[in-house]
């Protein structure tokens, strides 16, 4: 679209000079909006799940992944600790933390847990809950303290009776004041004099602040409260390359995904770092039930990362596994794995509508069995489940089959430079109009390894702006679409940006530009895309108009350039409405605790005429009846 910098320089220098652009709205015509078009990805990566939006806080409860070791744990007062894989807390957890306390010791003495880069102490009730083995009878005392400060935050005794024989569950609860930083620690310690010379064993500890609707094992509230603010469609999970596996026993795997979080064994995710998969199978679909999100279930087609390929007859049994998950998922209780729902406390099936088959099998030297693996699957999934819509994962017509069944949707990923992204504007008005698309993974980066791009900044943001300002002018075709990655911690991140993140510093939520961007244009929808005529062409300014049943007409607009646009709107009969915009410096990135960019709302009124200035690198919205 931008042939060279000399001429994009001259178009909005022009534009500069030029009067107001006029755009002039339809109130007839046009094509209907695909109501799932604006939604989320989710996977493990960046500490997304476990440290980010899961609930739980502490760090390595289960020992799982890879040998963690000793990762969050430290000792208190004068004990040794250590990971005893004699005392195996269930089949699953396989290890538990031993505390060794030697002969003599006096006082309260036990170990800490420093969380995913420290523990988040808030001004809140959480909930708690451990296992302990080992004789001792007597006080445990659970406390959120400063790690280097000694601020005690919190301070809870439950009293405990624990033998040698089995591991006791305790659970308990207690309130903390607000701590001003990350550094913190949550200490479980116990009367030293009473285990001198001995140890105890103490399994899955938990730590939870208040969850999303209460849910138990459910998302952080404050976490999940941010992101359910866009007012997203869809949900795809869990992966991405998350799903994959490096090795194709390596894969996320549904069915050691539920079930009592005792009974899970987490796994060493794709991106470098153990899954507790406390987040599982049922929590993710819980997720979508409270946020009224449409499940986009991905499931495993044979693709690993590391390049182990499971295709032909050897694919069988995976693909049985997969019938497994959707009667998991969707059949009543007298079937086999509806019946493991129901005794995992859900009785009603889900409501899971759509899967996508693997991912990006386009890549990884996937592209080959693709076509082959996909029928496979869909003529499994689609003879079950006739009314399940199926997503390929590429829309590369050399990795499907020769012949697409209907009713299936394929998927894209983008991420680009902003540049790169402003070219793409009409990728979707060149599309075939029979043939449906997700883009289920889009992002503006220059560089995504975290060395180059830490962070959206506006240029970034608008430049998505623009592509799905392209989307949703071709939104009878393109049903959905998900940015990724959607949420990072911040300090343990090795891909940005993301949509939003945190650390575990109080108010550390932050949205980039483009949470603000998503979140303007996931809820300022209509049903109807209305033509538009106008004045002038796109570039640098990109527009897109349509109604909602109700009556309310939204032009989304976005200025990819240097100079302000002084836009006028008409849209007969309209008279007031409201007009958001974000704007902010071309490399203005938002960071935790220094939110310099988010929408304004100014009120307007016309009649059936508005005009608005867009400042260079800006997104608005105009919303009018
Ligand atoms: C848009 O332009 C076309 C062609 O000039 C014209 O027929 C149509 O009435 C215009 N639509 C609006 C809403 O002004
Ligand atoms: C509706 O779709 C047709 C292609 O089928 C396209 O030419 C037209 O521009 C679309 N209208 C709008 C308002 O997007
Ligand atoms: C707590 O302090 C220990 C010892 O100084 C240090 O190794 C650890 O990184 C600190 N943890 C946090 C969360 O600050
Ligand atoms: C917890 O118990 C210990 C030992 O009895 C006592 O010293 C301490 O004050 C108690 N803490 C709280 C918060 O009750
Ligand atoms: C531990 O053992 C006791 C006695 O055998 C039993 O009653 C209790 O249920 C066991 N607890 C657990 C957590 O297995
Ligand atoms: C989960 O299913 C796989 C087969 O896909 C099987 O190998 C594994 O043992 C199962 N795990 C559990 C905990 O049942
Ligand atoms: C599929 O959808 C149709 C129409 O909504 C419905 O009548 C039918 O029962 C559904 N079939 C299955 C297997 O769910
Ligand atoms: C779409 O088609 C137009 C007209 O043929 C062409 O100029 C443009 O490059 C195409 N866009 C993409 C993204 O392929
Ligand atoms: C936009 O309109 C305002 C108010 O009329 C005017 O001050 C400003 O110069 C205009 N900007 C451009 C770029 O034309
Ligand atoms: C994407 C990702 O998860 N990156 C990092 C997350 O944090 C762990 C621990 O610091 C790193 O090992 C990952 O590379």
């Amino acid at each position: 679209m931008i042939s060279s910098v000399l001429s994009y320089l001259a178009v909005t220098w022009l534009a500069g000079q030029a009067s107001a652009i006029e755009l002039t709205v339809s109130k007839t015509g046009g094509n209907s909006s695909s109501s799932l078009l604006y939604g989320i990805m989710f996977e493990d990566i960046n500490n997304s799940g476990d440290g980010g939006i899961h609930g739980q806080v502490l760090r390595n409860n289960g020992f799982q992944g890879d040998d963690p070791g000793l990762t969050a744990y430290s000792a208190v007062g004068d004990v040794t600790i250590s990971q005893d894989t004699s005392e195996p807390l269930s089949s699953a957890i396989t290890s538990s933390l031993k505390v060794s306390v030697p002969s003599g010791t006096t006082g309260y003495v036990g170990f800490a847990n420093e969380g995913y880069d420290g523990v988040p102490v808030l001004e809140t009730t959480y909930d708690n809950y451990f296992y302990v083995k080992g004789d001792y009878s007597g006080t445990v005392n659970l406390r959120l303290v400063g790690n280097s400060s000694g601020i005690v935050y919190a301070d809870h005794n439950i009293t405990v009776a624990s033998t040698t024989s089995n591991f006791t569950y305790y659970e308990t609860s207690f309130t903390s004041s607000v701590s001003a930083d990350a550094n913190n620690v949550w200490q479980l310690r116990f009367d030293a004099s009473k285990v001198a010379g001995s140890s105890l064993n103490f399994g899955l500890v938990q730590l939870f602040p208040p969850t999303y609707n209460s849910r138990s094992n459910g998302l952080r509230n404050d976490v999940a409260s941010f992101l359910a603010e866009v007012k997203a469609s869809f949900l795809r999970f869990p992966g991405g390359n998350n799903l994959e596996g490096a090795s194709p026993s390596d894969r996320w795997k549904w069915n050691e995904t539920i079930g009592p979080v005792i009974d899970r064994p987490g796994r060493e995710g794709d991106w470098s770092y153990p899954n507790t998969d406390a987040l599982g199978l049922d929590e993710y679909l819980q997720w979508c039930e409270d946020m009224n999100l449409v499940p986009v279930l991905a499931v495993w087609a044979g693709l690993s990362l590391g390049g182990g390929i499971v295709s032909g007859s050897d694919l069988d049994p995976y693909v049985d596994d997969i019938l497994n998950e959707l009667e998991y998922v969707l059949g009543s209780t007298d079937t086999t794995y509806g019946a493991l729902r129901a005794k995992n406390g859900r009785t009603e099936p889900w409501n899971v509508q759509h899967i996508e088959v693997g991912n990006e099998d386009n890549l990884n030297s996937g592209c080959g069995t693709y076509a082959d693996r996909f029928t496979q699957i869909y003529d499994a999934v689609h003879a079950a489940y006739p009314n399940i819509t199926i997503v390929a994962s590429t829309t590369d017509t050399s990795c499907l089959p020769s012949t697409i069944p209907d009713g299936v949707i394929t998927d894209i990923h983008h991420y680009l430079t902003p540049d790169e992204f402003v070219e793409l504007f009409d990728e979707w008005d060149n599309w075939s109009r029979d043939w449906p698309i997700l883009v289920g993974e889009y992002a503006s980066t220059t560089g995504n390894d975290g060395s180059t791009t830490y962070w959206s900044y506006m240029q970034g943001s608008c430049s998505e702006a623009v592509y799905m300002i392209g989307m949703e002018r071709n939104s009878d075709i393109v049903k959905m679409a998900s940015f990724a990655p959607l949420l990072e911690h911040f300090d343990m991140a090795e891909w940005s940006p993301d949509l939003f993140g945190l650390d575990s510093s109080p108010d550390s939520i932050t949205g980039s530009t483009s949470y603000y961007v998503q979140k303007m244009f996931s809820t300022n929808r209509g049903s109807t895309i209305l033509p538009v005529n106008a004045t002038g062409d796109f570039d640098p300014l990109f527009w897109v108009a349509s109604v909602s049943d109700a009556g309310t007409y939204y032009v989304k607009l976005a200025n990819y350039g240097a100079t302000s646009q002084n836009v006028t709107v008409n849209i007969e009969g309209t008279t007031s409405g409201d007009f958001q915009l974000l704007t902010g410096g071309e490399s203005v990135s938002n960071y935790p605790h220094d939110v310099s960019i988010t929408t304004t709302t100014l009120s307007v009124s016309g009649s059936g005429s508005f005009t608005v200035e867009l400042p260079a690198w800006a997104v608005a919205v105009l919303a009018v009846s």
